[in-house]
């Protein structure tokens, strides 16, 4: 009986590890773990004594709410709030205005410095004692301030001299969710969407808190809660009342919801026969469902809204513009201080211009033509999200109009949640690309900030990767990227390698032996998935639809910009997509230092060669080798990247949990499966063009072509459903 009594205790101390390991996951960067006794903890013990923390709005009280929360976990001793500032008061949170004058005096200089939703953290000395003060203009301002107190702690910083000034430099920082009100999630790969529409309002989820708490600490200030593939019903009163419920909830973390609008929703919950911008009723429809929307949200954001793009309803369907569809929406928003983003992912079958020219040729005639409070947004790249593309030609072009950027945190063409994908390092690369358009060091960073052309909004969007996965990403590597993404919107100057470092000290050690190997991991995936997938330029040769494996050989689609072979167009003499003046011509687009750089094969850089140029397969690289050879290298050094990252994750088994260790581990697995699945399927079908072997070092396809054609994958995830 013994025996069995004590199998039972380890059975269930196993299990309740697991989960509790499971648990883990779910709390993301905000793990709070303990830190390791010794002169850190007394460090921050001895700021942490007595916080004099007035808390009498809901951010407030939400900020000290955290600190209550994390703070006797990283320090496994209780803390003390104390309501009245007093002589023993080691720790002061308060807004400025609240500040006693004489810190009010030492802090004008740094003040200055700060915006509205910035903060100062410092150490000084009050009443004869050395104190910390963290304080701002507003509650959201705490805070941040709060939350980033508490980031320095988990990565142990050095406190003591604490003295830091920091401000967000875009205005909107937002998550776009493609998520469908069946809770489907399009392009999503984390399970289904967190907005449980049936059980709210009443039904307050604590993953809604948990989700604010999360974006709050890495600066996100507005959610899309809806899909840009918009369905008009969200805007019907059954919806409104819990898209308030959620409102609700994210206004004390300092985040404002936005809606996508349907364009056609007049007629389809307005009864009106036409949705055309122009007509009177049509404005006034507008008119009454936003003052409806304010009447609940006071604070609402505004609307999200892919408009005529892959078969959405929009102004062109009623002989108008883009400027008059998004002005109206603007006008019906404009008293209430909402903003209108107007996606211009735009391209048409019906065009047969290169694909990549189409939203430029059609957005830069209404530069300056929209209202103040629409903001244009452009995907980083000009087609699709690809492991890589050259900058949009948009950014910097646009010089009167403000252009929100939009980047993909899920994974669509990177591999979905299965693939370790450092995204920051792709942000990175698109935010410090010069655009040339005022000369050297306009960047597409200064753009998006809106100091290039002193635009009065600033906005910077991500497609998101969370759903109701117990570890919100799919990949637990893949909530970098949701925190790096915040982190970039917070600041697009920061570097991928401080971001990669502050969240793996966050999330899993502050080990140097663990932190520097797997950093280095984290930094060098971008370039791994694009070498094993898309490598030197080539891009967009997914298979259909779900874009889940390589599909170079695809040429049976209605419209030919959805076909690989019209991205590579490989033949017997090459390869590569003439985008050059002997071609489409898209290098026009850019500023004319670039337009000439890419113009020219020599001067083009190698990682954007084949998305300019179409070149013979013995065309010599910068190293030597023909194109042919160079193009195989590249996907085996791209199936070898993978094999680095296994080895450079069995080496920090150590400093992980085990579950921890073994999840990275089985999905680095599938990686490797899959990055030798597209260097042997791409391999196979461009030597059918080629006709010249694998050089040395280029392992041998472990199947024939026809295979890797004859592959279907009918209920591949994230795929649109068939009703939208
Ligand atoms: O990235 C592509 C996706 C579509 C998406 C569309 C867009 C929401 O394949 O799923 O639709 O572009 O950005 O609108």
């Amino acid at each position: 009986m013994k025996q069995l009594k004590t199998l039972i205790l380890i059975v269930t101390l196993i299990t309740t590890s697991a989960k509790s390991q499971h648990l883990e996951d779910y709390k993301l960067w905000l793990k709070y773990s303990k830190i390791e006794s010794g002169p850190k903890v007394q460090e921050y013990s001895n700021i942490v004594t007595k916080i004099y923390f007035p808390a009498g709005t809901d951010v407030l009280s939400n900020a000290k709410n955290e600190l209550a929360t994390a703070l006797p976990q990283m320090l496994g001793k209780p803390v003390v709030f104390s309501e009245h500032m007093e002589t023993e008061s080691s720790l002061i949170i308060a807004p400025y205005d609240q500040l006693p004058n004489t810190l009010k005096k030492q802090f004008e200089k740094e003040f200055a410095k700060v915006n509205d939703e910035g903060f100062i953290i410092k150490s000084t000395v009050f009443n004869n004692k050395n104190i910390t003060v963290i304080s701002a203009r507003t509650d959201i301002g705490i805070l941040y301030g709060t939350f980033r107190l508490l980031n320095l702690m988990q990565m142990n910083e050095n406190l003591e001299e604490v003295s830091l000034t920091d401000s967000p430099k875009i205005e909107v920082r937002m998550l776009n969710h493609w998520d469908n009100l069946d809770r489907s999630v399009e392009r999503g790969y984390a399970g289904f969407s967190l907005w449980n529409w049936q059980k709210l309002p009443e039904y307050i989820d604590q993953r809604y808190i948990d989700y604010a708490r999360a974006n709050a600490s890495i600066g996100i200030n507005a959610t899309v809660l809806t899909n840009v593939n918009a369905n008009a019903l969200v805007l019907t009163p059954m919806y409104l009342e819990k898209v308030e419920a959620l409102a609700n909830v994210f206004r004390g973390y300092g985040i404002q919801v936005y809606l996508t609008a349907r364009f056609s929703a007049p007629m389809e919950i307005g009864g009106l026969e036409t949705a055309d911008p122009l007509n009177v009723e049509v404005q006034q429809w507008w008119n009454d469902k936003t003052a409806e929307i304010y009447k609940r949200i006071p604070d609402f954001g505004g609307f999200l809204v892919k408009a005529n793009s892959e078969g959405q309803p929009g102004p062109q369907n009623y002989g108008r513009n883009h400027v008059d569809g998004a002005n109206m929406m603007a006008k019906a928003l404009k008293s209430h201080g909402g903003n209108v983003i107007w996606r211009a992912f735009v391209y048409s079958e019906h065009d047969d211009t290169d694909r990549a020219k189409q939203a430029y040729s059609e957005f830069l005639p209404y530069d300056g033509n929209f209202d103040d409070n629409v903001v244009v947004q452009v995907k980083n790249g000009a087609i699709d999200f690809q492991p890589r593309e050259p900058f949009h030609p948009m950014f910097g072009a646009l010089k009167e109009t403000p252009i929100a950027m939009e980047f993909q945190i899920t994974q669509e063409y990177l591999g979905f949640s299965t693939h370790l994908v450092y995204l920051p390092k792709l942000f990175e690369e698109v935010l410090d690309a010069d655009t040339y358009q005022k000369g050297p060091g306009s960047t597409v960073a200064k753009v998006i900030d809106g100091s290039l052309y002193n635009n009065t909004i600033s906005v910077m969007a991500g497609v998101s990767n969370i759903g109701n996965d117990l570890n919100w990403t799919g990949h637990p590597f893949a909530q970098a990227n949701w925190y790096g993404f915040g982190r970039l919107a917070w600041d697009p100057y920061l570097s991928s390698e401080k971001i990669a470092e502050e969240w793996l000290r966050a999330t899993y050690s502050n080990d140097e032996n663990f932190i520097s190997p797997v950093k280095k991991m984290m930094l060098m995936s971008r370039e791994a998935v694009v070498n094993y997938m898309n490598p030197l330029g080539l891009h967009h040769i997914f298979d259909t639809g779900h874009h889940y494996g390589p599909g170079p050989w695809v040429d049976n689609l209605s419209r030919p910009d959805w076909n690989p072979v019209y991205y590579h167009k490989a033949d017997e003499k090459g390869i590569g997509f003439d985008r050059t003046t002997s071609g489409s011509n898209a290098t026009e687009q850019y500023a004319p230092f670039l337009e000439k750089k890419f113009n020219d094969p020599k001067t083009t850089p190698e990682k954007y060669l084949l998305w300019f140029h179409h070149l013979p397969w013995d065309y010599q690289l910068k190293n030597g080798k023909t194109l042919w050879n160079g193009i195989a290298e590249k996907y085996q050094e791209g199936v070898d990247q993978v094999n680095d990252m296994i080895t450079t994750w069995e080496k920090a088994k150590p400093y992980v949990t085990n579950h921890e260790y073994e999840e990275v581990s089985m999905l680095l697995q599938i990686q490797l499966r899959e990055a030798k699945w597209w260097r042997d399927a791409c391999l196979l079908y461009f030597q059918s063009f080629s006709k010249r072997p694998l050089p040395n070092g280029v392992e041998k396809p472990s199947k024939t072509l026809k295979e890797y054609k004859s592959l279907k994958f009918p209920f591949a995830p994230g795929i649109r459903p068939r009703w939208n």
